[in-house]
């Protein structure tokens, strides 16, 4: 008897979060879990079910076309496609100037994807009008790591280095549900998690002997205040640290002097004596950790929120010390790489700034056109969709890698501006609610069936594998892009993913990202390489800051924040806060997850969790279906009544879209900095269906 031999399997990593898993992937789409730092062999069920999606009946496998904005969508051929497309751009630049086009784009996109699009944008189409959905996900800590570090690298050393920790603080971060094998790195410590709810994460904080601090949504800074006081009062600050490896502590005191905890605990509701114990616990390890996630930076002033909590660490003595440190655990699967490389509005490859004079010159010399032909910056992710369709505005918008109908704040008013365009275009790999909101849908591979590379939450860059074809009739990212490119006049632009990796290499070096040292050949042969790397022998950047900051004089800044209330405050008709977020089963607008029965299956529609008391006061049955209503939309969603949730707070996952969006709530109210959304906080009421 012969026994058939397994098929063949290629090494890559989880096509979702920042983890970036390590997977097995064989030719039939089947997955396994693969040894890896990150996740030690393990993987969530969203990555165990990931292989679904690959041969899903619902894949998009022909291009489809709208004839006109009322007309239904039908299939069509790539020429026929990719002609409409570029016809329909050049009229409208015609008409409009070059601004009258707008891409946008993703976070979960390769490097070699996000580079290419911001390449496309500015050379292709000259047009100043490209963003991406990291304004949503990343921005106000990618502001705040630059001006505390002088670098934004979401974790500026390996997760390996937290299975020794000691104690470490969760701001805002829900790993249990969101990164759940990062768990087992955390497995040794005591944890203390800072969230408005009683999350898995919270559970585990009091199971490990820490401590679950409950704030009012938004009121992070003021407990961040709150500790910075505790631990000046009770002699814990590291003197000698502040005086060798920082500037600005004189500043961020005065303002935090006013902010002893009984003060603090007023606002945020977390009680005084739980803030002096817990900076005790932090002072009194030696091996320690602040880490922040969307919870802290979701704001409209997050980006001062996880300065707060910066300035805490920096007041112990934490980031740049081995064995300690601060991060913010980054959160799409290249959250990290998708913001170096150039396709956000203010930025060139290798984290360069597109109005530094020098940094134009660079890359422009590496596009091979003049430096003053490329754009300036143009408007953040949320703004550009504010703007679609407006006058002054683009009237044709490309979208690679988002499902911003689902996913952007005040989605009600996002619908409304992309009807109003004349050409929206969506790639992308399923039937999601923006793709069939488009007038050119273009069907593209997947990550197991296409060649690239991701930047996880460590700052390592990481090679996804082809392990098998993709459908007939569908094509990759790059080579959409490379032929939209063509047929617009530019040769530039490759489709193979080495080709583009190598262009980046030289566009990054000498930048802050710098990947010039990075090869195919080295992370095929297995070297762990973060960057900056950059030249062909180093070895990469696994932890930074041990030696200096990245600021010119070498030290970390604290920065001066001071407490601002939410920008929506409950009042008589919206008497509670909503915040929104994550649930273990769905990832994101849910346009993969919704689509695998075992994920569906485990939470099928939305849900509002609410305090029973809460609920009956607003007339609500556990199991029923309630609207949640804000001053910018309503929502339905199923009541769950959950005893440990704050009297004054609700949540939602923002995973659905039609009626069950959580984003017809929410407030599209931007950091002043960042320009990232406030997620995180809308006054809304219930009432029952
Ligand atoms: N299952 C799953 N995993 C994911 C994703 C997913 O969609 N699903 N997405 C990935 C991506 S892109 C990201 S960005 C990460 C996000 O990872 P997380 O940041 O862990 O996820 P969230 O659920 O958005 O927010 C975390 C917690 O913040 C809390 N929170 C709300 N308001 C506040 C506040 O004012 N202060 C504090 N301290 N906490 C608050 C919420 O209750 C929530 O439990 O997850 C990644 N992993
Ligand atoms: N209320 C609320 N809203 C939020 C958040 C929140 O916490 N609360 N979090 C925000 C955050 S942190 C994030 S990151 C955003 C994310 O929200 P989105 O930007 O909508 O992200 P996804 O749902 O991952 O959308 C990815 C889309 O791209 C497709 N896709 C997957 N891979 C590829 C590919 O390789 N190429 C192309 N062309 N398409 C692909 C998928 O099928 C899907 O339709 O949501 C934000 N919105
Ligand atoms: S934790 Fe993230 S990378 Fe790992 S399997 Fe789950 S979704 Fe994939
Ligand atoms: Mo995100």
């Amino acid at each position: 008897m012969t026994v058939a031999a397994a098929p063949p399997r290629v090494a890559t990593h989880c096509p979702y979060c920042a983890l970036q898993c390590g997977q097995w992937v064989d030719r039939t789409g089947a997955v396994d879990g693969r040894e890896f730092p990150t996740n030690r062999g393990g993987l969530c069920q969203k990555g165990w079910t990931s292989g679904a999606l690959l041969h899903h009946p619902e894949r998009l496998t022909t291009p489809l076309v709208r004839p006109a904005r009322a007309a239904p969508l039908g299939p069509v051929g790539w020429d026929a496609a990719l002609g409409h497309v570029v016809d329909r751009i050049r009229a409208l630049q015609a008409e409009h100037g070059p601004d009258a086009v707008a891409v946008f784009g993703a976070g979960g996109l390769t490097n070699e994807k996000a580079y290419l699009l911001g390449k496309f944008a500015r050379v292709a189409l000259r047009t100043s009008q490209i963003d991406y959905n990291g304004r949503f996900c990343m921005s106000s800590a990618a502001a705040a790591g630059n001006r505390a570090f002088g670098l934004d690298r979401g974790m500026p050393f390996p997760v390996t280095d937290l299975d020794d920790a000691e104690v470490v603080l969760l701001a805002g971060a829900n790993l249990a549900e969101t990164m759940p094998p990062l768990m087992g790195h955390l497995s040794g410590a005591r944890l203390v998690v800072v969230d408005p709810r009683r999350t898995p994460t919270a559970e585990r904080a009091v199971a490990s002997g820490g401590l679950h601090l409950q704030p009012v949504p938004g009121t992070d800074l003021v407990l961040a205040l709150g500790l910075l006081h505790a631990a000046m009062a009770d002699g814990h600050l590291d003197a000698e640290y502040l005086t060798e490896r920082t500037t600005g502590f004189d500043e961020a005191w005065r303002l935090a002097a006013q902010w002893w905890p009984e003060r603090a605990e007023r606002v945020c509701g977390v009680p005084a004596a739980d803030m002096r114990t817990v900076v005790g616990w932090l002072a009194g390890a030696t091996r320690r950790y602040v880490l922040t996630a969307r919870g802290a930076e979701q704001h409209a002033h997050g980006v001062d929120t996880v300065t707060a909590w910066i300035n805490l660490a920096l007041a112990l003595g934490l980031p740049g010390r081995p064995g300690s440190g601060f991060g913010t655990v980054t959160g799409q699967g290249n959250g990290q790489g998708g913001r170096e490389h150039g396709q956000k509005s203010d930025q060139l490859p290798g984290y360069r700034s597109i109005t530094d004079p020098a940094a134009r010159a660079h890359v422009a010399g590496v596009w091979g056109v003049d430096p003053d032909s490329l754009p300036g910056a143009g408007r953040s992710a949320t703004e550009l969709l504010a703007a679609l369709g407006r006058s002054g505005g683009p009237k044709a918008l490309l979208v690679f890698g988002s499902n911003v109908l689902v996913s952007a704040p005040n989605a009600g008013a996002v619908a409304e501006r992309l009807a109003a365009l004349d050409l929206l275009v969506v790639a992308d790999v399923l039937p999601g609610e923006t793709a069939m909101a488009a007038d050119v849908v273009l069907p593209v591979a997947q990550w197991a069936e296409e060649e690239g590379t991701m930047t996880n939450l460590e700052g390592r860059v990481l090679r996804r594998r082809r392990a098998l074809d993709p459908p007939p009739g569908v094509r990759t990212d790059l080579e959409v892009v490379s032929g939209l490119a063509q047929r617009l006049g530019f040769d530039g632009f490759p489709a193979d993913a080495e080709t583009v990796f190598d262009e980046l290499r030289a566009a990054s070096a000498g930048g802050i990202a710098d990947y010039a040292g990075i090869s195919y050949a080295r992370l095929d042969a297995g070297e762990a390489l973060h960057w900056p790397c950059p030249e062909p022998d180093h070895p990469g950047t696994p932890r930074l800051f041990t030696e200096r900051f990245a600021h010119a004089d070498g030290r970390a800044r604290l920065v001066a924040v001071d407490h601002t209330p939410s920008a929506e405050l409950p009042d008589a008709e919206h008497p509670l806060r909503a915040t929104t977020g994550r649930v273990l089963v769905h990832y994101q607008s849910g346009a993969q997850t919704r689509r695998v029965a075992e994920l569906a299956g485990v939470v099928p529609e939305s849900f509002v969790e609410v305090h029973p008391d809460t609920a009956a006061r607003a007339g609500l049955v556990d199991g029923e279906w309630a609207r949640v209503v804000s001053r910018r939309g309503a929502a339905q969603a199923r009541v769950r009544c959950v005893p440990s949730m704050r009297l004054d707070t609700v949540f939602l996952p923002f995973h659905f879209g039609a009626e069950q969006a959580a984003n017809l709530l929410t407030n599209p109210a931007l950091d002043p900095v960042s320009r990232m959304p406030e997620f995180k906080v809308c006054a809304v009421r219930l009432e029952p269906v």
